[in-house]
């Protein structure tokens, strides 16, 4: 991967974390203007300042409008750096079908978007469900598109047990055994995994690739 500029990574640190929206948005053009990788950008510029958003929102540093406005300043980046990042296929034929989206009752959608542009790079047809996803929804579209996989995104310890449901639910519509699914999201674990009933757990997006490969092969 290559070398990111430090300068320019930091400035888009910053412009997240402030909440400086417009800032963020026009960094991100000039950081592909300047030839950088868009991942490289995402993960070492706009992850750790979002990531610090949260900590200072847990200590009580931030309250919740500065919450929103540094992730909303995240998503001007993500707007313009996500296109590039499904640009960049690496292969041309279909691996497989996943359909994605975040719980019912989550509304975060940084990450599993993310997880949906780096999946859909490595050559996967992706369908993105959205935030806030009824069990219902996943299902469907699960038999609809015949999936190969299905991903579970939950960012809150009270809507990971949303994960288990819709596992819970494909089990009863008698969908199981054809899609297997992983689960991801902040406080998501392996062990998570195995206690929800998941195929596979993601700790971030590139693992979240390697994973989907390894499935559907
Ligand atoms: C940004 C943010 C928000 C934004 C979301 C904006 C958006 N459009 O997404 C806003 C301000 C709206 C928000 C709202 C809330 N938030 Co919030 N939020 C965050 C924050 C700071 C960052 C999340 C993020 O985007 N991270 C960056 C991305 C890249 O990382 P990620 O999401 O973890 O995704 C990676 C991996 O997890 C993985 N992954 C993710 N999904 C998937 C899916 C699959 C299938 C796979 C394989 C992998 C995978 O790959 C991703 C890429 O590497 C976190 C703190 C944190 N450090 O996580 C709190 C945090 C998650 N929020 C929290 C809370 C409490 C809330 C609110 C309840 C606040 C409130 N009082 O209203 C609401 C929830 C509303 C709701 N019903 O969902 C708490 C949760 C605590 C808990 N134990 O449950 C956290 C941890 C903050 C904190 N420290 O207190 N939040």
């Amino acid at each position: 991967m290559c070398k990111v500029p430090s300068e320019i990574v930091e400035k888009i640190g910053a412009a997240v974390f402030e909440g400086s929206i417009e800032e963020a948005g026009e960094l991100a053009k000039q950081a592909l203007a300047s030839g950088l990788n868009p991942l490289d950008v995402i993960e070492k510029g706009c992850v750790p300042a979002i990531e610090k958003a949260g900590d200072w929102f847990a200590r009580g540093d931030y309250f919740l409008p500065e919450l929103v406005a540094s992730a909303e300043a995240m998503k001007a980046a993500m707007a313009v750096l996500e296109p590039a990042l499904r640009e960049q296929k690496a292969e041309r034929k279909v691996l497989g079908r996943v359909v994605l989206g975040t719980v019912q009752g989550d509304i975060h959608d940084i990450g599993k978007s993310i997880v949906g542009s780096m999946l859909s790079a490595a050559g996967f047809e992706v369908y993105d469900l959205g935030v806030d996803v009824p069990g219902e929804t996943f299902v469907a579209k699960v038999k609809e598109v015949g999936a190969d996989i299905l991903g579970l995104s939950a960012l809150l310890t009270t809507t990971m047990p949303r994960q288990r449901e819709v596992i819970e639910l494909l089990t009863e519509k008698g969908l199981r055994d054809k899609v297997k699914v992983i689960v991801g999201g902040a406080p998501v674990t392996e062990d998570w995994a195995h206690k929800c009933g998941a195929d596979a757990y993601g700790e971030d997006a590139i693992r979240a690739v390697r994973v989907a490969k390894e499935l559907v092969q």
